[in-house]
């Protein structure tokens, strides 16, 4: 198909403007084909990119690796341009629209000279749902048409929904790296020094510009640009909810089933929480989806969700036959590896796969590199935030459901992070404001999917949409007690839970086994969405039992009673952060209602001591 066969005249002279702005050689359409696909994929290997894989170990799959450089999301990069800075609020990055987009289009005039543009229609959620958005991204990085053949649903069949007049959100992307006559990459990854890098939203006019990076949630713009920064926006105004947020199916021995969302922030667990495998004997868990839920109320009251995506880029590190069954069966094959070592044998490999090195290995820099076990200080081989891309449908853990258009009924909505102290293992609220509270108030240990943090300290991370949220998160907090109003009936809304895998001892080992063993809080978790649970009521909220929760082996009576127990100092320290460095933020934007939470929680605590 070429761009003259298209008949949506507005799609096609954006494509043509863009094209005339960035002069590519020519375009193409990524039209969704396995030919496609497969012609894209040989042209890579042959031009070093990736490497192709070891059919018999990892059959239609490619390593690449990335320019140091360019390995995660780039926050301090990333802004929310609304016409105001108070319309993005004190979390987002802002930048006037206008400067910014002449900034921008100086930095796209002519930078994809040498290249190919492809143009990208994709569909967020299933072809024709009700709740799916349909974008289209234009770029010069066949590493993204790839990744978003797998990740999204791409092709002409999104072009023949879309018409001769449909909407779609327009996406531009370049790695803002034009080739000079006669030069090549030579297989070096493409992108832009970090100052020229912008990852860029428009929210009143719903546009996304991306420009100079060519990783992950940069430059794959259907996921965190449009899926949670531009959702999140469309989700406040025609009122629904846009979330980072895996989404997973538990079903009792009985053979009840219910659903339930989670939002950890990045690095943090939803893809392993999505696809875990009980310890607990007879129970059962799938998934729906890993990183981002799109939640509506049904005509039945209750709130439905969908995966708007359709593959997991799920972190690498740490994924084991052992931690995680699901996401290794799931990229076994037709799988893209980024800054993962490759093996003598075209292999992958990376720390906390389950088995040593088998010999040296090309580590993500592209260096031999041989496994030093008694160097605790040996540089890893794949990068911490090295990721596989696989189709979703691939999970031998995924739910027959997990397409449906009209999405799944949540009784459950888990928040967490990464806190090594404080925050037990699990408490729910009392109600939904309740709930909106304990959202607003996580915090976590920053992690490697954000390249310009500082990797362990804490910071707020409410709802784990800090990076994500495309206005003022004091209004997205409103939306959220909005949504509860909104409810017809109350006592159909999901029940709202913290939850903390991460706690520490003092040899700052995991005190919680976690993985397959959090089926025992999501048992209790389903236990009290029946009523049937044991509980407490605690300074904090409703907490199990010291006997609710079966202790697993390795953790001794003591440690259940800390990861269980009310830490009241801790807390109260908790208290007068949230009061002196968090709430201040969003100013006279702060819902009343959470105040009065925190004021409430103060004056338990203090009762308590
Ligand atoms: P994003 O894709 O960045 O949004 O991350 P995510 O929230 O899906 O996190 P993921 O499940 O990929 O886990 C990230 C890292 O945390 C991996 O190295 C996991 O092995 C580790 N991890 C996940 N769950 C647990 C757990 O229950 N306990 C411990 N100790 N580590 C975990
Ligand atoms: C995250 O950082 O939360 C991710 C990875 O899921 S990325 O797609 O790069 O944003
Ligand atoms: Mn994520």
């Amino acid at each position: 198909m070429n761009v003259n066969d298209i008949k949506h005249a507005k799609l096609k002279k954006w494509i043509l403007d863009f094209a005339e702005l960035t002069t590519p050689e020519q375009i193409v359409i990524a039209d969704g084909s396995s030919a496609q696909y497969d012609e894209l994929i040989a042209s890579q290997i042959a031009d070093g990119y990736c490497v192709a894989l070891n059919p018999e170990k990892k059959p239609h799959s490619v390593a690449y690796n990335s320019d140091p450089s360019d390995v995660a999301r780039v926050e301090n990069r990333t802004y929310i341009a609304s016409k105001t800075k108070e319309a993005a609020g004190p979390t987002n990055n802002w930048i006037d629209p206008v400067a910014l987009k002449e900034t921008m289009t100086d930095l796209y005039r002519g930078s994809m000279k040498g290249r190919t543009l492809y143009v990208i229609p994709f569909s967020m959620g299933p072809l024709g749902s009700p709740i799916a958005k349909i974008g289209v991204e234009l770029t010069d990085s066949i590493y993204v048409v790839l990744n978003m053949m797998i990740m999204t649903r791409v092709g002409t069949k999104v072009l023949d929904l879309l018409g001769t007049d449909g909407y779609f959100v327009p996406c531009y992307h370049s790695v803002g790296k034009p080739l000079a006559e006669g030069e090549s990459d030579n297989g070096q990854w493409p992108c832009a020094p970090l100052e020229h890098k912008y990852i860029s939203h428009f929210p009143e006019t719903r546009e996304i510009w991306s420009y100079g990076s060519g990783y992950g949630g940069n430059a794959l713009l259907g996921k965190k640009c449009l899926a949670l920064r531009i959702a999140s926006v469309l989700a406040r105004d025609e009122g629904w909810l846009a979330e980072h947020m895996l989404i997973l199916k538990i079903t009792s021995p009985e053979g009840k089933s219910r659903y339930v969302t989670g939002a950890f922030p990045s690095a943090c667990g939803k893809t392993n929480l999505a696809m875990l495998i009980p310890t607990v004997p007879g129970w059962k868990v799938e998934t729906i989806g890993d990183d981002i839920a799109w939640m509506k109320f049904g005509d039945d009251g209750r709130l439905y969700a969908i995966n708007p995506e359709a593959g997991f880029f799920g972190v690498a590190p740490g994924t084991s036959l052992q931690s995680n069954y699901n996401a290794m069966k799931a990229a076994e094959k037709n799988t893209i590896f980024t800054n993962c070592a490759v093996t003598e044998d075209k292999d992958v490999w990376w720390e906390g796969i389950g088995y040593d090195a088998p010999g040296p290995v090309i580590d993500w820099l592209n260096n031999e590199w041989v496994q030093d076990k008694s160097n605790k200080d040996q540089k890893p081989a794949a990068n911490p935030n090295a990721r596989f891309t696989a189709p979703a449908a691939q999970a031998p853990s995924i739910a027959a459901e997990w397409e449906d258009p009209k999405g799944v009924p949540i009784s459950a909505i888990l928040f967490g992070g990464r806190r090594p102290k404080t925050v037990p293992l699990v408490h729910m609220s009392h109600d939904w404001n309740h709930g909106v509270f304990l959202g607003s108030i996580v915090g976590s240990e920053i992690t490697a999917a954000a390249l310009d943090l500082k990797v362990g300290t804490i910071r707020r991370d409410p709802f784990a949409m800090l990076p994500f949220c495309g206005y003022h998160m004091g209004e997205y907090f409103q939306h959220w007690i909005n949504i509860g109003k909104a409810a017809k009936d109350q006592s159909k809304l999901p029940k709202i839970f913290y939850v903390n895998w991460f706690r520490r001892d003092e040899n700052k080992h995991f005190i919680w086994p976690g993985f397959g063993e959090n089926s025992r809080v999501l048992k209790w978790v389903f236990e009290a969405c029946e009523g049937t649970a044991k509980t407490v009521d605690t300074p904090i909220g409703v907490m199990p039992s010291i006997d609710a929760i079966d202790r697993p082996e390795g953790v001794t009576e003591a440690q259940m009673k800390e990861l269980l127990e009310v830490d009241i100092d801790g807390w109260l320290a908790e208290v007068a952060d949230i009061r002196e460095n968090h709430y201040p933020k969003f100013g006279d934007k702060l819902p009343k209602e959470l105040s009065v939470f925190l004021d409430q929680l103060e004056a338990n605590l203090k009762a308590a001591k």
